[in-house]
């Protein structure tokens, strides 16, 4: 195996040129039976092999910087600098993350998970280069869909005048995680034909020429007027026009071109961009054929391509799905919006059924928000359905665009909470905190399927103002269905009523709480479990009962502690001078590593061995 000789940064350098190919077929075959067992991004890495090859054989690591937007397509960059061995523990608990990290290898500059993030960064590198007076090349490589991010525009921007050598490398594919959308990804698609622009041109002067009398003639006018189609048409028109040399397109298939064209770019004072046409899922043909699926996966069977985990039950995505295709026929002004995630958030079947009345404007959180609150302000219904984590990317939008004007936007916050796999850059643990202190916003939290249901169905026609209904990654819990009161403003459920432990458990933990009970009772303890479905506005009427009636009051929730629910409710018990016990059960004041959820939940002191533990001890204390 030649892939046994790469245990270093820069070994592939002493590989012969010949024997690249082969190298890269094994790394493709390696990546396909890892991600195979730990799941992973498999698509995206797949079509990115010969281009990562290129830019280790051309660039010399650690001195040169690779900065990877987004990250998820990293696995050969780490593969190449000595992780081979890492890939068996991949997006496990204490093992590999599948991101770039400082931690883990000083070949990676710059963590990254949250998109278009690269040129801004690569940029910062490049200048406090210069300015320590290095020679080193900072280099950034990023998707075409990563592209659809606004953070691009104010880096290229800001890259305009430099004078010396920073490169950007467009990695693309055609895709973002579905089909990429939008203007420039148009833009880019005329540029990956534009030998066919040539070949047109020629022909047209050709034909011209063979013209009695006037066709030079004509052919000088004509020349005139191509000046300016050119600058509409002529490759990297765009970049050139912003100051930044434009390379491309280059085959990225093609290791020894990719090589030449990066050992130019370096020679180029400025910004240069090189244009690289990739393959989303290269070399395995069921990511090939479905590269959104392929595209962060679980594990799958190899032959047939099929997840190796069947899912029995509806997730959350799932509920949320079905109840906007369904709200979509009663509702006619209702619309749907996501930032590059109708498959992930479930819009997929809306956009079929809506087409009209869907939007994917692109990995475009911070526009996603204010386009909604455009759309309120016009008479629309919007609901933007988005990933907690990557609504953090909207949160000046959310104060100044939506609450401060209390418009009608519905925020449909997925994968709320720990999410697993993806790490520090994915959980969904900081919105309760960034979305509690903004006046005008709603919170609501489903504790099971049926009430996210009634949830959604009541932020679109009950409720006029912002709100934000929050529900975890996976399996739509389908516990507690004898519970079902109808949801009514900032009004909290009272599960179960008994005395000394009062559990407030928000959203997803419910569940937990019920659990949690359970175990108490077994103890024979006496114990209230209560939905606190309105994380916005609390129930303070229930919560003042609640403080007066019990010996000890538990918060539970799966956000940051700071900021958080369990904080609302002891400032409103400190203002109003109830005097009650109360055990807060959080996130600590950190980020939280890659793992499976179960697991996190106990590591981070969430899960219910734990809490059970945390309220025994609490309980014993009081007591004694
Ligand atoms: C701010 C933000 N929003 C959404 C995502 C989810 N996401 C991860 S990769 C991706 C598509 C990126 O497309 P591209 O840059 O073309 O990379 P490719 O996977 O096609 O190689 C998206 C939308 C994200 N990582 N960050």
């Amino acid at each position: 195996m030649i892939l046994d000789r790469i245990n270093q940064p820069n070994d592939i350098k002493n590989i012969p040129e010949e024997q690249l190919p082969e190298l890269a077929d094994e790394i493709r075959s390696f990546l396909i039976e890892k991600i195979s067992r730990s799941g992973g991004h498999l698509a995206s890495n797949l079509g990115a092999v010969e281009l990562t090859m290129a830019l280790h054989l051309a660039f010399t690591l650690p001195q040169d910087r690779l900065i990877w937007d987004v990250g998820h397509q990293s696995y050969t960059h780490k593969i190449l600098t000595g992780r081979k061995e890492g890939f068996d523990t991949l997006r496990r608990y204490g093992g590999l993350s599948g991101f770039p990290k400082r931690s883990e290898s000083d070949c990676d500059v710059f963590d990254t998970g949250h998109s278009s993030t690269s040129i801004s960064a690569g940029l910062g590198m490049a200048r406090a280069r210069d300015l320590t007076g290095g020679t080193w090349s900072v280099v950034s490589i990023i998707g075409d869909g990563s592209f659809t991010g606004g953070m691009v525009y104010e880096a290229l921007n800001n890259a305009f005048g430099m004078k010396t050598n920073f490169i950007i490398v467009l990695n693309d594919n055609g895709m973002s995680i579905s089909e990429n959308v939008g203007g420039f990804a148009s833009y880019l698609s005329s540029l990956r034909t534009s030998e066919a622009y040539t070949g047109l041109k020629k022909a047209a002067e050709d034909t011209l020429r063979q013209l009695p009398g006037g066709g030079e003639n004509m052919i000088s006018r004509i020349r005139g007027v191509k000046q300016n189609l050119k600058a509409m048409l002529i490759p990297g028109a765009f970049f050139e026009q912003l100051g930044i040399t434009y390379f491309g397109p280059v085959d990225g298939s093609n290791i020894s071109r990719m090589v030449t064209v990066f050992r130019n770019a370096k020679k180029v004072r400025g910004p240069v961009v090189v244009h690289v046409i990739t393959h989303k899922g290269k070399g395995y043909v069921p990511a090939e054929r479905l590269p959104a699926r392929f595209h962060g996966t679980g594990p799958f069977d190899i032959e047939t391509g099929l997840a190796s985990v069947k899912k029995e039950k509806a997730d959350w995505s799932d509920i949320f799905s079905t109840v906007m295709c369904k709200e979509g026929k009663k509702v006619d002004n209702l619309i749907a919006v996501t930032a590059a995630m109708p498959d992930g958030t479930g819009l997929r079947r809306f956009r079929s059924m809506y087409p009209d009345r869907f939007f994917d404007v692109g990995i475009a959180e911070e526009h996603a928000v204010t386009f909604c609150a455009g759309l309120a302000a016009g008479g629309m219904i919007p609901v933007f359905a988005v990933y907690s984590s990557f609504l953090q990317r909207g949160f000046d939008q959310i104060v100044h665009d939506v609450c401060l004007q209390n418009l009608h936007v519905v925020f449909a916050i997925d994968r709320a909470g720990l999410v697993g796999a993806d790490g520090e850059t994915h959980q969904g643990i900081f919105d309760l905190s960034y979305l509690s202190l903004i006046p005008n916003m709603t919170i609501l939290a489903p504790k099971n399927k049926w009430e996210l249901a009634d949830m959604l169905r009541w932020a679109i026609h009950t409720w006029e103002g912002p709100a934000a209904i929050r529900y975890p990654r996976g399996t739509a819990y389908d516990g507690l269905k004898e519970f079902r009161a109808p949801v009514e403003y900032g009004r909290w459920e009272i599960l179960y009523d008994e005395s000394d432990i009062c559990l407030l458990a928000a959203g997803s933990m419910v569940q937990t709480g019920y659990e949690v009970r359970e175990m108490l009772k077994k103890n024979g303890a006496n114990c209230t479990l209560i939905n606190c479905r309105f994380v916005k506005p609390l129930d303070e009427e229930v919560l003042a009962a609640a403080a007066r009636e019990h010996l000890l009051l538990v918060t539970l929730e799966e956000n940051v502690i700071s900021g958080g629910f369990g904080q609302s409710v002891v400032s409103y018990l400190k203002q109003t001078g109830c005097d009650v016990e109360v055990e807060l059960i959080a996130l600590e004041d950190e980020y939280i590593e890659e793992g499976c959820v179960s697991e996190l939940k106990e590591e981070t002191g969430i899960g219910e061995e734990s809490i059970f533990r945390r309220i025994q001890t609490r309980m014993i204390g009081l007591i004694l």
